[in-house]
């Protein structure tokens, strides 16, 4: 199969990239670069530098023989986009002369993925709306223009049902009203401006579904954690993009980095704040077996893509016990909380659809998080705390 992956230069791109290479599909990455720049401008720095694309499918080739085609460019820019269907980029490893080149499957990271990022003013704002929706209805319009039958798997994020005081669907929901019934999407509410950016891409991609019976999975994701894949194999030139810091940082990652140089915990408000999580070994999968099983012409499937949940105060607890356990003194600092989000609330998600495709769940152990710590631990000399905590308002 020939997978495009949009965005394949971020956290989970470029570790999806070796996974479906591993397998022996053909895989091209497209990125701009833009999670990059945006941590230059802001100078927040990453645990440990990372290899550009290119020399990072070079690695890869040296040590598998695989090959993983890299497209720079601006997928906000429909031209580029449309180049990547329409024959303009060559995929010159088409050996066999029935293989057109067009993608089969496209996974679709390529947003900016930070709530804090959205909101630090009304540019980054900007820039979080353009890029995603422009970058969404570019491929929208590309498959239904060149390549209709192609399968499209996007990250969307369980923050787009919020945290309602029911049990949240796989997506859709029956409603009963007036005596009549009908299945709608999930109501949405998020509580970030990024969150309401994917809450427009589950819409662009209905609409696409409903007009030009596109197919598409729509991956509702929790935060994820982790560093180490199958595919990095102790080799941290292959490592993802990772950062710690507050506007790219997730909590878990956050939270081993800041026991680490020893930084209280920063556990925001009453830390009551309950999500599902995933270890991004469990990314790697959930997006395998959805490519492997993909949905039908006409269908927006949705999955609620986490495997267990935690609150803040949960996470915090665990990582001051595992952080004991290997020596460190981790103090929990309870911050007033610069979100506007419910501290203390109902959450009780069904996420039952992944593992009836056959996934299997790598939970959050003190064993998996002491791994972390001991990554996290050899670049010890990297971290800055200056970039822990600056206080982004909503
Ligand atoms: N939090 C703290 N302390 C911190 C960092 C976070 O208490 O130092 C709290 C936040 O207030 C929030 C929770 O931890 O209640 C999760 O925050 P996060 O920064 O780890 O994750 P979030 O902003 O929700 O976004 C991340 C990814 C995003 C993805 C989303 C999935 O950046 O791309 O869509 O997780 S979800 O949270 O399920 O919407």
């Amino acid at each position: 199969m020939h997978i495009l992956i949009l965005g394949g230069d971020g956290y989970l791109g470029w570790p999806s990239a070796m996974y479906f290479s591993n397998q022996g599909h053909q895989v091209t990455v497209v990125d701009n670069y833009l999670r990059r720049s945006n941590c230059n401008t802001l100078d927040v720095g990453m645990l440990y530098p990372v290899p550009t694309l290119q020399t990072r499918a070079r690695l890869w080739h040296e040590k598998t023989g695989h090959e993983i085609k890299v497209v720079i460019g601006d997928l906000a820019d429909p031209e580029v986009m449309r180049g990547l269907f329409d024959g303009r980029v060559k995929y010159d490893w088409a050996v066999d002369p029935a293989f057109t080149g067009i993608p089969e499957t496209v996974v679709h990271y390529a947003e900016q993925p930070s709530a804090p990022y959205s909101l630090i003013d009304y540019k980054t704002a900007n820039l979080t709306v353009s890029n995603n929706l422009l970058v969404t209805n570019n491929l929208m319009f590309a498959l239904r223009d060149f390549s209709r039958d192609t399968h499209v798997v996007h990250i969307g994020t369980m923050g787009e049902y919020g945290t309602p005081n029911i049990d949240i669907e796989e997506g859709w929901l029956e409603i009963e009203h007036k005596g009549r019934k009908g299945t709608f999407l999930f109501p949405r509410q998020a509580s970030s401006l990024y969150h309401t950016t994917k809450i427009m891409d589950t819409d662009l991609m209905w609409f696409a579904v409903r007009m030009w019976g596109l197919r598409i999975t729509d991956l509702m994701q929790g935060p994820v954690y982790g560093i180490e894949t199958d595919e990095t194999a102790g080799d941290d030139r292959l490592y993802p993009i990772f950062n710690y810091d507050e506007i790219f940082g997730t909590i878990v990652n956050r939270f081993i980095t800041q026991a680490v140089v020893g930084y209280p915990l920063t556990v925001y408000g009453k830390g009551g704040q309950t999500r599902g999580y995933l270890n991004i070994r469990d990314t790697l999968q959930c997006v395998g077996k959805s490519v492997e099983m993909p949905a039908k012409a006409g269908e927006l499937r949705i999955f609620n893509q986490i495997m267990e949940t935690f609150s803040v105060l949960e996470l915090a607890e665990m990582t001051q016990r595992v952080g004991a356990g290997l020596g460190y003194d981790v103090t929990v600092e309870n911050l007033p909380n610069p979100r506007k989000e419910a501290e203390d609330h109902y959450y009780n998600p069904t996420y039952q659809g992944l593992r009836d495709i056959g996934v299997e769940p790598h939970f959050l152990t003190d064993e998996v998080m002491a791994g972390m710590f001991r990554v996290v631990e050899r670049y010890r000399d990297n971290i800055r705390k200056d970039v822990i905590f600056k206080g982004v308002k909503w």
